[in-house]
């Protein structure tokens, strides 16, 4: 299957693990792939005009309307006969958890077969850093500069909410676990989603080499549960074989440089009840050691 859909020397910021993901999804899903995405970081893989570093047919929809977009396209495709092609969304967590919300719910709701990746890069990156919904509890951005008061929304949560058939997790870390996750995403009779880590050095203030080793720290100290949900049956698919301290992770990161140490309690407390709730239900038992 042919490889390599997105041109090298984009602009990009250096160590962005967005463009990474990216790849790894285009890469997986292979030609017969419509994509769309909204304004944000992921835009530069749309291009500008009539240049584009992407060799896959690729619309650029509005921010609120990801979804509905791939909607569009899924149902064109159908009123067409041709079934056997993959439509993406491909968006930020600003344009997933806040902007465009009611659109990604419509669509799961309807049961419209297209497959969502969210890259979280945890704020709205592309306009100057400033906080979204997925932003963490204690986190510094533009517009949360003491540190973010609230804790982030559980954009899987949201979707498992729905009914959806497939939701998952993944991190550039584990770059098979997310090709295997895309591969099943769009085998899925119905909509699926995928929410994936996205380390982002210019928002996160951390050196550009350390990218990967940041995303492995969120999964070892169990900040970011690696799971996915198959028709509402849960599996946890990487298990920290000994969790760390959330601080090894926060450490990492310009951004929590002012956290207090209450909201580091607060933090550790999530993680802690998280994965005594999974090991209560068993799930954490089928999991493979990260
Ligand atoms: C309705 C609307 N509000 C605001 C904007 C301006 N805008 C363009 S990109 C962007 C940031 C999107 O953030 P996110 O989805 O997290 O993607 P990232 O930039 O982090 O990759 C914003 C706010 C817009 N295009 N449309
Ligand atoms: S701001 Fe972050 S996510 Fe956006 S291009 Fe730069 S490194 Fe990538
Ligand atoms: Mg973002």
């Amino acid at each position: 299957m042919k490889k390599g859909f997105l041109a090298h020397g984009m602009t990009t910021c250096a160590g962005c693990t967005m463009e990474l993901i990216a790849r790894t999804v285009f890469d997986t899903l292979g030609e017969k792939t419509i994509v769309v995405i909204p304004p944000g970081c992921a835009a530069i893989l749309a291009g500008y005009s009539l240049e584009t570093p992407l060799e896959l047919p690729v619309v650029m929809s509005n921010l609120e309307a990801t979804a509905a977009f791939a909607a569009g396209i899924r149902a064109g495709l159908e009123a067409q006969g041709k079934n056997d092609v993959n439509v993406l969304g491909f968006a930020g967590d600003g344009g997933t958890a806040d902007i465009g919300l009611q659109s990604l719910s419509g669509a799961v709701e309807r049961g419209d077969r297209i497959l969502y990746v969210c890259y979280d890069n945890e704020a709205y990156m592309n306009t100057g850093i400033q906080g979204s919904g997925s932003t963490p509890l204690g986190a510094w951005t533009t517009t949360t500069p003491g540190g973010k008061a609230s804790r982030r929304k559980d954009l899987g949560l949201i979707m498992d909410a729905h009914g959806i058939p497939y939701v998952a997790t993944a991190s550039p870390a584990y770059l098979e676990d997310l090709a295997k996750k895309v591969a099943k995403a769009a085998a899925t009779p119905g909509p699926s989603f995928i929410h994936v880590h996205t380390p982002c050095p210019t928002g996160w203030r951390f050196p550009t080499a350390k990218g990967i080793e940041i995303a492995r720290l969120a999964v070892r100290t169990g900040m970011w549960v690696i799971y996915e949900r198959v028709n509402g049956v849960l599996e946890v698919n990487i298990k920290p074989a000994k969790r760390l301290p959330v601080t090894e992770y926060l450490k990492t990161q310009g951004r929590f440089a002012g956290i207090g140490e209450e909201q580091v309690a607060a933090m550790q407390a999530d993680v802690d009840r998280t994965w005594s709730q999974l090991a209560a239900s068993g799930e954490v038992l089928q999991s493979a050691g990260a």
